[in-house]
């Protein structure tokens, strides 16, 4: 028996992870502060990184914000610093995310004399962008999330202002389109992934977001995968309902694919913080056992073909400061330590 997570399920799927910039970058910074020395010297991200996953994205480095900084001035230290630790430790390199409402310079919504910028401008750099990353990493990315995140979470239709987007505002319905025509020339050879959550959670969004993919594919535009993030918790949703959601994509002739998993301790947003008992993660290492079934169904369907965890230990992960800043969280196979946790033994048995 493997005892190595990607070696595991490599008649399935890839099993990838999101890297931290605090892995690989010495010169990390976090919101401002470096993190102290001695934490980062305690962290065994990297090795077990390396060790079990053979897919990595960046969680950060590879966002809009990071990179555009002005009008045709990219910036792609912090990018190429990840593309470099990734491909020394020989994985398959995702790229996310080319075009969402969050994380994506302000600048890019402006005309620079005090307005909001026209629809050719936003446009055109929109398509600068796409063009300039692809041709400085097209030929090392196999995996694109174009567009992410543009289902409203209310209305179920493409993002508006009222949703914090200003993409479908600025340039019209079409900017989906036109986003993946784009990366289809930048990114000849990459997988081009349309993006979202809680797909699997809320049946109206889940919907909505099918006919915007179906409509893609009936125009004819490259989209070929759809990826499910997958923030989750130990309770819900069903596991039924993950599988009609993927089976639901699949039946459009689209790849799916798990991007962000992660499986929080905390079923209510505004739970208090708890301990984390034995006997939770037993129910979480249960919960990521049953998943894990139907991603091997699905894949064996022909339908699934990587699952990405969000992070790599829980000391890391994003979900420490949401949806409630501290309160701390467990949702990923390796705690704070680095210890393997009872859903990692559970997923290697
Ligand atoms: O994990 C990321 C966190 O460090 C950032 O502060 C945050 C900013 O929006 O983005 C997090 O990653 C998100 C991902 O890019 C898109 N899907 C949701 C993820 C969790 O918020």
């Amino acid at each position: 028996m493997s005892e190595i997570l990607f070696e595991k399920y490599k008649d399935y799927f890839r099993v990838g992870a999101a890297i931290s910039g605090i892995i690989y970058d010495e010169d990390f910074n976090f919101f401002g502060h470096k993190p102290p020395q001695d934490f980062v010297k305690s962290l065994k991200d990297g090795d077990i990184a390396k060790k079990h996953f053979n897919l990595f994205v960046a969680e950060n480095d590879t966002k809009m914000q990071r990179i555009y900084t002005a009008e045709d001035t990219y910036d792609f230290s912090r990018a190429d610093k990840f593309i470099k630790f990734a491909k020394e430790s020989g994985k398959d390199i995702r790229w996310h995310t080319l075009v969402w409402h969050n994380q994506s310079p302000q600048w890019i919504f402006e005309d620079g004399k005090g307005g909001r910028a026209s629809k050719q401008q936003l446009a055109e750099r929109t398509r600068k962008y796409i063009m300039e990353v692809g041709k400085r990493y097209s030929d090392v990315i196999c995996s694109v999330d174009v567009v992410n995140e543009c289902i409203s979470d209310k209305k179920f239709n493409l993002r508006t202002e009222e949703d914090h987007s200003l993409w479908q505002e600025i340039l019209g319905p079409d900017y989906v389109d036109n986003a993946f025509i784009w990366a289809k020339e930048a990114f000849p050879k990459s997988s081009l992934v349309l993006n979202d959550y809680n797909l699997e959670v809320i049946p109206g969004k889940r919907q909505g977001f099918y006919e915007l993919v179906k409509g893609m594919k009936e125009r004819g535009i490259p989209v070929d995968t759809v990826g499910l993030q997958m923030h989750i918790n130990i309770e819900d949703p069903a596991v039924e309902e993950i599988e009609k959601t993927i089976e639901l994509y699949g039946n459009l002739g689209l790849n799916v694919i798990v991007t962000e998993m992660d499986v929080s301790v905390y079923t209510q947003m505004e739970e208090a913080k708890k301990d984390i008992t034995q006997e939770i993660l037993d129910r979480q290492a249960e919960r990521y056992y049953k998943i894990f079934e139907c991603f091997k169904k699905e894949a064996k369907n022909g339908i699934l073909k990587d699952v990405i965890f969000w992070g790599v230990t829980d000391a890391l992960s994003w979900k420490n400061n949401f949806p409630v800043r501290g309160r701390g969280d467990a949702p990923l196979l390796f705690d704070n330590k680095g210890n393997e946790k009872p859903a990692f033994a559970k997923l290697i048995k």
